[in-house]
């Protein structure tokens, strides 16, 4: 059965979201049979059984997941036989609290600070009819405009460069986070880098950067997958 996974589109229908990019990679790491679903975020609502907030979703023979973590522990527990995401001991192993302590730090070191940089870039991109919900409800969030949201984004994108530092030590000694093969907690960082990638043209990471080696060896995975994704930033 193949499984459909939600994901969000811009206009031209490229694939941005850092979230799904996440389970994107996750169910080609676990070799299951997939399709996405380009979807808007005006779409979101009325996607599935219609109570989902958030994409990612995905359903599997009408089983409905949301929620990028929730659907990395569920391929985990589901199909104990593929390619495990947080390796010896899957959902029960140490490499499931590694990804989790990931995913909370990649938050606010990578996340945020991105937002900071692209909000106007997404909003640019989005389907017009996505563009007045997105900048209603982030400027409502954020208590600012999209245009002062990134008002400071050169000294922003400064502190994110600096901010990756643990990562770039990690990949000094190994060429994954998870040693010598990727598991999810590449995938979290990766996706958070596909975020960008297509929509922003800034040089996020220097040529030379071990973080540069690293997400090269990500976009080279599964028949170069993420490669595939249109590239907008100035970079590999
Ligand atoms: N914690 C969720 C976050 C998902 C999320 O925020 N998805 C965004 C797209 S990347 C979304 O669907 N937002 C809907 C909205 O803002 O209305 C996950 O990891 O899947």
């Amino acid at each position: 059965m193949t499984i459909k996974l939600y994901d969000l589109a811009a206009a031209d229908g490229r694939r941005f979201s850092g979230n799904c990019w996440r389970t994107q990679l996750a169910l080609a790491h676990k070799g299951l049979a997939y399709e996405t679903v380009p979807t808007r975020f005006v779409d979101i609502a009325s996607i599935g059984n219609g109570t989902h907030k958030t994409i990612p979703m995905i359903d599997d023979g009408g089983k409905e997941i949301c929620d990028s973590w929730v659907i990395a522990n569920y391929l985990e527990e589901t199909y104990p036989d593929t390619p495990s995401l947080f390796g010896d001991g899957g959902a029960n192993g140490p490499g499931r609290s590694y990804s989790q302590f990931l995913q909370h730090w990649n938050m606010r070191a990578i996340s945020f600070p991105l937002l900071h940089i692209i909000i106007k870039d997404i909003y640019d991109r989005l389907d017009p009819a996505d563009q007045p919900y997105f900048r209603e409800s982030r400027e409502k969030r954020f208590g600012k405009t999209l245009e002062q949201m990134v008002e400071n984004r050169e000294e922003t994108l400064k502190e994110f460069q600096s901010g990756l530092n643990p990562l770039r030590t990690c990949l000094e000694d190994q060429p994954f986070l998870c040693g010598a093969a990727p598991l999810y907690p590449d995938y979290i960082v990766a996706g958070q880098l596909l975020w960008p990638r297509p929509i922003s043209p800034l040089k996020f990471l220097e040529d030379d950067d071990v973080l540069t080696a690293w997400f090269s060896r990500i976009l080279g995975l599964f028949d170069g997958l993420a490669a595939q994704q249109p590239k907008e930033w100035d970079g590999v």
